[in-house]
């Protein structure tokens, strides 16, 4: 055992403590000091904070929305079960906004632990960015917390609990945000959420995390398990093994598609048995805003038969370009034109590597639902992902040599599960070790290299980096085995952001790091 303390530091009671630690600093709002260093970091209750705030467009217009994140009883394929999400949904609230529209939302925890709430792609004021333990302390039960910040880019985004696995169950939804310029002409929209779902069906995702922890090798723990008979009932390389997937493979993702075994996909909180339909008419252009939103699966979504144009990743404009397919990674976003033809119209999302299918139907009025089963399992010819797109001119960062380079190695293995950054696994209660330092204004080019043997969806908090060669902006971005990705960002949004994988148990395990301003 490497690191004996590093999952307590995320799971269950001590996390409030770890946070309590990290905001220690706090005393002393505008500074963090390391042990034998003169570092000063620009916390998120340093007054610049606010002043860079005001620096962003306003509307005036404030739009509220209330969150109670509680559990709930609901059903899944026919099985009736307790789980957590907002509002009493498997669908939270739907936000919309414009940009330079002030956000003001209240969290209402009933979760009986801690929460908060996470507002994915934004570069928003770090105080409000809702990494408990870093920008915040968690949301005590019962008690109720305000988020209020500007939003300063249109697009299509999404917020979700950043406390342990919260995420994991129904805590996530989508956050839209409308440009009183759109330059793009539709008809309709459609925000599609895509989850796999395991939670109340074969575990629960804290389970999950557990046996995913003990890695691939039968020592340790998962032998002890064994020996006390805990995992009876299980035989030859299944024992310990109840949710660890092996052989996904995807040659698109460069191999290992994901770790874990799910039993059901989810599209817009309804599996494939019950499909969401949206009602149309021929030669409507429909605006796909898809959000992946899963834990450890990444999706490979298209139209049978049909062209999508995508015009969006992670909320930005891209050059436009037809794809028969287009994979999104866990925390990514696409936003495609599909023009519907008559009868039923199937928005197809396979798992990469996976089994299964989550999918929802366009109708127009005449023609024959097709069922499940009746869906094609696969989506072949020209098949793209945000990190193949390249940036629209709009959105472009203009050339500049980088003030600063930074080498984030991805480290660790399915065997030991012991995911990190730069060979080191990340803890709440000492974020600052091995963090990522920069200054305000400085261009920052961050070379992602992958020494592991899996992909990892890799998000940056509070910024839109752009992808070397004019690349596609973007906030969370595909890396595949052995592969290096360079990316630049300006350096415009004080405060300390979160790095980190967006598989869920990878950044449990420790696929986490800090970029941190100091002064
Ligand atoms: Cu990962």
């Amino acid at each position: 055992m490497n690191h004996p303390t590093t999952r307590r530091t995320f799971l269950g009671a001590s996390a409030a403590t770890a946070a309590m630690a990290a905001l220690a600093s706090c005393t002393n709002p505008t500074t963090s000091t390391q042990p034998g260093s003169a570092t000063t970091r620009i916390m998120p209750t340093d007054p610049i904070i606010a002043e860079f705030e005001k620096r962003r467009p306003t509307s005036g217009a404030p739009v509220a929305q209330r969150l109670t994140p509680a559990p709930f009883d609901t059903e899944i394929t026919g099985k009736s079960l307790t789980t957590w999400g907002y509002n009493d949904s498997l669908n939270a609230p739907l936000i919309r906004a414009s940009t330079g529209d002030t956000l003001d939302a209240t969290v209402a925890n009933r979760l009986g632990q801690g929460t908060s709430v996470h507002w994915h792609g934004l570069a928003l004021r770090n105080n409000a960015d809702g990494v408990q333990g870093l920008t915040q302390k968690a949301i005590a039960p019962d008690t109720n917390y305000g988020y209020n910040f500007r939003l300063a880019h249109p697009g299509t985004y999404w917020y979700h609990s950043h406390f342990d696995m919260q995420r994991e169950r129904a805590l996530y939804g989508p956050l839209i945000i409308e440009d009183p310029r759109e330059p793009l002409a539709y008809d309709q929209e459609w925000v599609v959420l895509l989850d796999d779902w395991l939670d109340g069906i074969t575990g629960t995702p804290e389970e999950v995390a557990k046996e995913l922890s003990r890695g691939m090798n039968m020592s340790g723990s998962s032998m002890q398990d064994m020996n006390q008979g805990n995992m009876s009932g299980m035989d030859g390389m299944d024992v310990g093994m109840k949710h660890m997937l092996m052989g996904a493979k995807s040659e698109y993702l460069g191999g290992d598609a994901g770790d874990v075994k799910i039993p059901v996909h989810l599209f817009n909180g309804k599996a494939p048995m019950n499909p969401e339909t949206l009602e149309s008419k021929p030669g409507n252009r429909i605006r796909l805003r898809i959000i992946n939103a899963s834990g450890d699966t990444a999706y490979r979504v298209g139209v049978p038969g049909q062209k999508l144009t995508l015009t969006h990743t992670d909320g930005f404009p891209v050059q436009h370009e037809d794809a028969d397919a287009v994979v999104l990674g866990m925390g990514e976003r696409i936003d495609a034109i599909l023009t519907v033809r008559d009868g039923y119209t199937p928005v197809l999302a396979l798992p990469e590597g996976k089994k299964g299918n989550a999918y929802g139907l366009i109708r127009t009025g005449i023609g024959t639902a097709p069922g499940a089963d009746a869906l094609p399992t696969s989506l072949t010819g020209k098949v793209v992902d945000g990190s193949r797109l390249k940036a629209d001119e709009s959105v472009l960062l203009g050339s500049k040599a980088p003030d600063r380079v930074h080498e984030m190695r991805l480290t660790g293995s399915m065997e030991k599960y012991d995911w990190g950054i730069n060979g080191q696994r990340f803890d709440m209660s000492n974020p600052f070790q091995g963090a990522f330092d920069l200054r305000l204004d400085e261009r920052v080019q961050v070379r992602v290299i992958n020494d592991t043997h899996m992909w990892h969806p890799i998000h940056l908090h509070g910024h839109t980096f752009q992808l070397a060669g004019n690349g596609a902006r973007k906030d969370t971005v595909i890396v595949k085995p052995e592969q290096t990705v360079v990316f630049n960002f300006d350096a415009d949004n004080p405060g300390q952001w979160l790095t980190h994988c967006h598989n869920a148990y990878h950044a449990e395990a420790g696929m986490m790091g800090v970029f941190s301003y100091i002064k």
